[in-house]
């Protein structure tokens, strides 16, 4: 078909979440045109989508916000200690408005492909609306977990009953009452609606391949004195809170859990048991490295959910015993394992074997056959590569980059990948993003973008391009940071092992967020090392 052509602009901005609406507003400030093109009707992304009840965040919505305008971050208030996920939407919408961004982003536009021209170092970039675009630079935006996982269980078609995926979750209201609902999953997004739909449905089957360690959000409206030491602090704290390895400024422990007595640790979990949120996990500085300083912390979580479930029989298969705590992204909840106690709940623990398969009216797992009215798959996402990868990339003589990352994501800096030149990709795989409070880690990247692309205008050049040896010592930064960590002990999605075929690759930098922003910053001053610039 033909294909309208839209025009030309500096730059491309491929999604309308935290990462492109920042991106547009600098592009702007530095002079430079661009549209942002989005496939959903509005702006937020993750937060768009995930509209499930319950879906919350997990870091502090003083800290889960951004910290680019002081203007802003004095005059939003946020109602709670962790903000649910309409109010985090609500904050991306006034953030457009205030900003005026509305009118350079192109709603209900998915782009489709992206083509480097290599005679006029220009980015090509097709949409399902069958309008094209132009531009010298191209940003994907397209976030980390924003590409849902629809599990491939046989038969699963043919349920004539509701099928919600969290990352995908309808904008009309959705009830649950009087009905029989599985959920299938137990990550974040499992452990956040189960208790939710536990108080609509009529029953509640919940299908767990692998039980996860949670702690008690203990979410709380916004204490008025707490927000306004932030706001009265916000640029040190910021600061402060980017000098910490998560970006997240908490109270982080400077001792080994093996340095100090069991006493003393077991009352140092129990305050910060108490005090709620993921916090438990700063106790001690070696507890993601060292197996016996995590074992200390495993064990007390276990021994705080064999004492919320009654029935032993159930404790047992909601305890994790075989990874480590934290190797997988920790889970906050609100009265999790709690909802294991309710009469209209049953665990379904299917470890060791698949579902089954699922018929009109129901899923067989673990040799039982479960009637079901709607089905929830908590199942999560394609991460940090699967949004890119759902675009068809061709950079320099043909090159594909679904083709280029088959046996992994290859980055510089999780920023660009060689054979792409002016393709930038915000939090990409081969960065600490996902490791992280992901606004200020969007923010880094943003700023980085933003400095590169004025820089080579300035000086006149075409192109910036990763160069293949740069790439290569980085992603061997990469591999190095994440073997001195226990991450790579649990089959989680940083691995990608969630994906059938995914290669087994940690895909986020674990060396923190100080580290990688002093290097970021030091390859900037150094000219740009490892990579090409050039003209065409
Ligand atoms: P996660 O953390 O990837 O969790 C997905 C859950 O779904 C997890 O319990 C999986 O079990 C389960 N799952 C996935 N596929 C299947 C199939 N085929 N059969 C049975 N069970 C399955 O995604 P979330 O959305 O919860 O969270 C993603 C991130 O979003 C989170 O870390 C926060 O950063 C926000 P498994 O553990 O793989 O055995």
């Amino acid at each position: 078909a033909d294909e309208v052509v839209a025009g030309s602009f500096d730059l491309v901005i491929v999604g309308a979440g935290f990462a492109g609406l920042y991106m547009l507003h600098l592009a702007r400030r530095m002079g430079f045109s661009a549209v942002v093109l989005e496939a959903a009707p509005g702006v937020g992304g993750t937060w768009f989508w995930n509209r499930y009840p319950g879906a919350r965040c997990d870091v502090e919505s003083m800290q889960y916000s951004y910290s680019f305008s002081d203007e802003l971050q004095q005059e939003w208030h946020w109602s709670e200690r962790y903000a649910s996920q309409p109010e985090i939407l609500d904050y991306a919408n006034y953030v457009a408005r205030k900003f005026d961004l509305f009118r350079d982003i192109e709603f209900n536009t998915r782009v489709l492909a992206a083509t480097f021209q290599e005679d006029d170092c220009r980015w090509v970039i097709s949409t399902d609306q069958g309008v094209q675009y132009r531009a010298k630079w191209c940003v994907m935006a397209t976030g980390c977990l924003s590409a849902a996982q629809i599990p491939n269980i046989p038969g699963l078609k043919s349920f004539h009953g509701h099928v919600y995926h969290t990352g995908n979750w309808p904008h009309e209201p959705v009830s649950f009452a009087g009905q029989r609902v599985g959920v299938i999953g137990t990550g974040s997004s499992g452990i956040q609606v189960i208790p939710e739909i536990a108080m609509q449905a009529g029953h509640l089957y919940v299908f767990q391949r692998t039980p996860n360690y949670s702690v008690p959000a203990r979410n709380r409206p916004m204490d008025a004195e707490y927000e306004s030491s932030w706001k009265a602090e916000y640029a040190e704290r910021r600061k402060k809170a980017r000098a910490m390895s998560a970006g997240i400024l908490w109270d982080q422990g400077d001792k080994s859990a093996l340095a100090v007595s069991p006493e003393e640790r077991l009352q140092e979990y129990e305050r910060r048991w108490a005090a709620g949120g993921t916090g438990i996990m700063a106790a001690y500085s070696d507890l993601l490295q060292n197996a016996d300083a995590n074992e200390t912390v495993a064990e007390f979580v276990r021994g705080k959910i064999r004492n919320v479930v009654e029935r032993p029989e159930v404790a047992d298969l909601l305890v994790p015993v075989d990874y480590p705590i934290g190797a997988k992204r920790t889970c906050a909840d609100a009265k999790y394992f709690e909802t294991f106690n309710r009469e209209n709940v049953t665990l379904v623990d299917h470890r060791g074997s698949p579902i089954q398969e699922m018929s009109s009216n129901g899923i067989t797992a673990g040799s039982e056959f479960y009637r079901l009215d709607s089905l929830v798959l908590a199942t999560g996402f394609d991460a940090m590569t699967g949004a890119i990868s759902k675009i068809d990339i061709v950079g320099r003589r043909g090159l594909n980059l679904k083709e280029k990352w088959l046996n992994g994501p290859n980055t510089l800096l999780g920023l660009m990948t060689a054979g792409f030149p002016n393709l930038f990709i915000v939090t990409g795989p081969g960065s600490p993003s996902v490791l992280t409070n992901m606004i200020p880690s969007i923010e880094d990247n943003v700023q980085w973008i933003a400095d590169c692309i004025s820089h080579i205008s300035e000086e006149g050049a075409d192109f910036i391009e990763a160069t293949g040896p740069a790439e290569e010592t980085w992603m061997g930064e990469v591999r190095k940071a994440a073997e001195g960590t226990l991450f790579v002990q649990a089959k989680s999605w940083y691995l990608g092992v969630n994906i059938p075929g995914k290669p087994a690759v940690f895909m986020p930098y674990a060396g923190g967020m100080p580290a990688y922003q002093r290097i970021c910053e030091e390859v900037a001053a150094d000219g740009y090392r490892g990579f090409a610039i050039g003209t065409r």
